[in-house]
């Protein structure tokens, strides 16, 4: 029987590179978004790719019933669950508090942290029936340490390391493993959404930095999934060479290297 693995936000950045590592290892991928095209071209290019099987759902993991009817349909097509990656989410803006959007403070707070809690109320029951299953949750440098004009994102974050804290202890009895992975910058679609499609302005927060690319943190999630089942990650902080935490990173072209 192959291990099944589902991951929230798989169209783009983290959740689709975490897709195509578990594709890759032969795992069942269930992936997630609403962009219903993108995940079908997932699904055809992992199944044509690596010959497994791939489950696309398309729902919004802010709409509590769109959540409940997606995971009782995909409960009808597996038997089990080994890994939930919540992995969905996205910053909206950059302000200070007094001039914040108040659509933007919704859309994060109702995707990064009710959407989370959405889906873990549908997937926490099946492993807890199993006695077994990893919940792996993608915090970030942000719910560490918050940062100017971040205020609400990074609030967030640090509910997301909250509950990550939470449902360790909740799913202890029943051998789950609870891990928070928290990146720092890490080139993906997240400033394009965040700057509401400003790709300049995205492609300047990357600039000289280095900075994480999609590919590391499946390289992580993978590591943190397949240690011995007695081992379980907690907490993780990962950034690049460039950058210490949420507000303090360098150039890369200032790093003081032997001539
Ligand atoms: P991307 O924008 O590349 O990917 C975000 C994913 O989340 C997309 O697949 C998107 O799918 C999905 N998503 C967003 N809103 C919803 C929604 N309402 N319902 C369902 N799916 C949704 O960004 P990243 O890969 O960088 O971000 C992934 C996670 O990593 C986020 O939680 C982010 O906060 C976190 N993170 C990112 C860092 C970075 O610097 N990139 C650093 C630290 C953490 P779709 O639009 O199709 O619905
Ligand atoms: C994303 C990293 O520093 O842009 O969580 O907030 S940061």
């Amino acid at each position: 029987m192959s291990k099944t693995i589902l991951i929230t936000g798989a169209t783009s950045g983290f959740g689709k590179a975490i897709a195509e590592r578990f594709a890759s290892k032969g795992y069942t991928v269930c992936i997630t978004g609403r962009r219903a095209e993108r995940l079908q071209e997932l699904a055809e290019n992992l199944t044509a790719q690596y010959s497994v099987k791939v489950i696309p759902l398309v729902f919004d993991v802010r709409e509590s019933a769109q959540v409940i009817a997606a995971i009782d349909n995909l409960k009808k097509q597996i038997d089990h669950i080994d890994i939930l990656v919540n992995n969905a989410g996205l910053a909206a803006g950059l302000s200070t508090i007094d001039e914040g959007n108040l659509d933007d403070w919704e859309t994060m707070i109702d995707t990064n942290v009710k959407g989370l809690l959405y889906v873990t109320r549908q997937i926490a029951p099946l492993m807890r029936e199993q006695t077994s299953g990893h919940i792996i949750n993608i915090g970030s440098t942000a719910g560490k340490s918050v940062y100017k004009n971040g205020n609400v994102y990074c609030a967030t974050k640090f509910a997301v390391d909250a509950l990550t804290q939470a449902t360790r202890i909740d799913m202890l009895p029943y051998g789950i493993k609870v891990t928070a992975i928290n990146p720092g910058m890490a080139e993906t679609e997240f400033s394009l959404v965040r700057f509401k499609g400003d790709e300049e302005r995205a492609k300047n927060m990357y600039n000289g930095v280095n900075a994480l690319q999609a590919v590391d943190i499946a390289d992580i999630v993978w590591y943190c999934a397949t240690l011995p089942p007695h081992v379980c990650i907690n907490d993780l902080t990962v950034t690049c060479l460039t950058q210490v935490n949420s507000f303090y990173n360098i150039k890369e072209a200032d790093r003081i290297v032997k001539k």
